[in-house]
């Protein structure tokens, strides 16, 4: 008996200790506190704008990938979406704001570049609101709280102002690790430029450049297309992924194991067991075609650009499934 009792405290430990576990106590606060006072959302109809003319420019694009473009153009595309998406799930994911694993200089100037390619905001700020994502999750704090309903937690929280929750928990974030990184730094300071070049001058320049591809078809299809479409691989993770699939390690959170969601976001899918053990680096336990991430991580591992790669053991893992399945059991009685 004794042994189940520290078994279980160990487990809980492993949970709760992970940086970045989901802080459930201030959660629950913040859930009564928003039944009490109504929030209306502020549009910004510069983004609504901007958004609207991405997403027709992206459909001329999706268009001319398909029918107009050379073959190489095509590749290129996809090559661009691999980078991009890369650049965030190795970069401001996994690296930056969980502490998976720990990158060296050149590795960490790779991902800042790639990160680029992406423009989804700059390193510090994606890695604030995603420490905000996973400490108060499906809370006014949490930035695309799905709470807030499937549209919102796609990319309707980038169409309005943001919940002064969000900014009032946030700031109580200690991202020192972040803000004392001269390469972030660096990349905050000139991020439009950054952004302007690597985003969509780049991705135009070189099929033009190398195989003389028709400057517009490479600025539709390389540039805007992919970029849209690398988006909303990333915005399903925190729509499709935190309503739709199984919840194998912990079943009383939104997150859940999206087997579709994780092929264009490169490994990111498995969310229940992201949720649940923040710090692993490979953020699911799906096998490796199911997670470029991981085998782009473990790459870098071998030669001593990664290292420090935190994982979850298979006993504790198993043992908090068990644990699951045996709540799940008595929820079905009880009813
Ligand atoms: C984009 C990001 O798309 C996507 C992120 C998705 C995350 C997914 C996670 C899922 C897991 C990973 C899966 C990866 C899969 C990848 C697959 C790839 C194939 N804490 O924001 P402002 C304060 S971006 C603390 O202007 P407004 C702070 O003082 C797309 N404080 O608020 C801040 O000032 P500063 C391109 C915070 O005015 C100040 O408030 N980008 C926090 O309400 C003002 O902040 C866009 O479209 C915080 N968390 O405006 C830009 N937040 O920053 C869209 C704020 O100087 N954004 N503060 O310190 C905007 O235009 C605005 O942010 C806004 C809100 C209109 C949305
Ligand atoms: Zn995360
Ligand atoms: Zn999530």
């Amino acid at each position: 008996m004794s042994t189940t009792v520290t078994e279980t405290v160990q487990l809980e430990d492993v949970v709760k200790q992970q940086f970045l576990a989901a802080d459930n106590e201030e959660c629950s606060q913040l859930r009564e506190l928003a039944k009490k006072n109504k929030f209306k959302p502020e549009i910004v109809w510069r983004n609504v704008a901007l958004f609207a003319a991405l997403h027709v420019g992206s459909v001329i694009g999706l268009y001319q990938f398909l029918f107009v473009a050379k073959w190489a153009t095509s590749f290129w595309c996809v090559f661009c979406w691999v980078v991009s998406g890369v650049g965030i799930t190795a970069g401001p994911h996994r690296l930056w704001s969980h502490k998976g694993y720990k990158a060296t200089y050149p590795l960490r100037l790779l991902l800042v570049l790639m990160n680029c390619v992406s423009f989804q905001n700059h390193i510090i700020e994606w890695s604030r609101d995603h420490r905000c994502h996973h400490k108060w999750m499906d809370t006014d704090a949490d930035p695309h709280n799905v709470n807030r309903g499937f549209f919102f937690s796609h990319m309707g929280w980038l169409l309005v102002k943001k919940h002064p929750m969000i900014k009032q928990k946030g700031a109580t974030l200690d991202l020192s690790d972040l803000t004392s990184d001269p390469l972030l730094r660096f990349q905050r300071k000139y991020y439009l430029p950054l952004v302007a070049i690597f985003c969509f001058l780049l991705p135009t320049v070189i099929p033009v450049y190398f195989w003389g591809e028709n400057a517009l078809v490479a600025f539709y299809t390389a540039a805007l297309f992919r970029y849209c479409f690398t988006l909303h691989a990333t915005w399903f993770i925190n729509s499709a992924a935190h309503m739709f699939g199984y919840r194998p390690y912990d079943i009383s959170i939104s997150p859940a194991e999206s087997i579709w969601t994780t092929l264009t976001a490169f490994g990111e899918g498995g969310h229940n067991y992201h949720h649940t053990f923040p710090q692993d680096y490979r953020t699911s336990e799906m096998p490796a075609m199911f997670n470029l991430t991981k085998l782009f991580i473990d790459g870098f591992a071998k030669i001593g650009w990664a290292y420090d790669l935190k994982t979850v053991g298979d006993e504790s893992v198993s043992r908090q499934m068990n644990r699951q399945y045996y709540q799940l059991m008595q929820q079905q009685h009880a009813h």
